[in-house]
């Protein structure tokens, strides 16, 4: 999920073409205004912890892009490809590394395990609204 930082700051084409070029296929995106409820129940892991009410106020303040991936091992490459929670000590050539400099201004959320990914995506999307289709590059990113 593009957060309000990252949409608001133009960079939605940027993350997608991060995660295209690397040959993840995408099968559901949104731009929506997330409700104070959603905002809670995504984080709800997080809700003892002192920048939870911050978090739900930062993600609910603006647009965000929620986006679904698929491909091989997709859930810890694209937290590779995303980089460390603090952009401060995100490696260079991640998403946060390259484009943040702040916790709370992080840019991007990932689901942290497959288990995970599944809650998240039955949280933020129906199933009408995702595709499932096969890219015909398929055999030049498989063998
Ligand atoms: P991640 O988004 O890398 O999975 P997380 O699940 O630990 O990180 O935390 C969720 C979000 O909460 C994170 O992207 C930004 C915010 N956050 C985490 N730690 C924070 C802190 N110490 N101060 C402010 N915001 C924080
Ligand atoms: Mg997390």
């Amino acid at each position: 999920m593009i957060k309000p930082d990252g949409v608001q700051r133009g960079l939605v084409g940027e993350v997608i073409s991060r995660f295209e070029a690397k040959g993840f296929t995408l099968v559901g995106m949104k731009l929506m205004q997330v409700s104070k409820e959603l905002a809670e129940k995504h984080y709800d892991v997080h809700k003892e912890r002192p920048f939870f009410k911050g978090l739900v106020e930062f993600i609910s303040s603006s647009p965000v892009v929620a986006m679904v991936w698929e491909g091989d091992g997709v859930v810890a490459s694209a937290r590779k490809l995303i980089g460390a929670t603090n952009p401060l000590t995100a490696e260079p050539g991640t998403i946060r590394g390259d484009y943040g400099v702040s916790v709370g201004r992080n840019l991007i959320h990932g689901s942290d395990a497959i288990e995970t990914a599944q809650t998240e995506i039955n949280l933020w999307f129906s199933s009408e609204e995702l595709a499932s289709w096969q890219p015909t590059m398929t055999p030049w990113l498989y063998e």
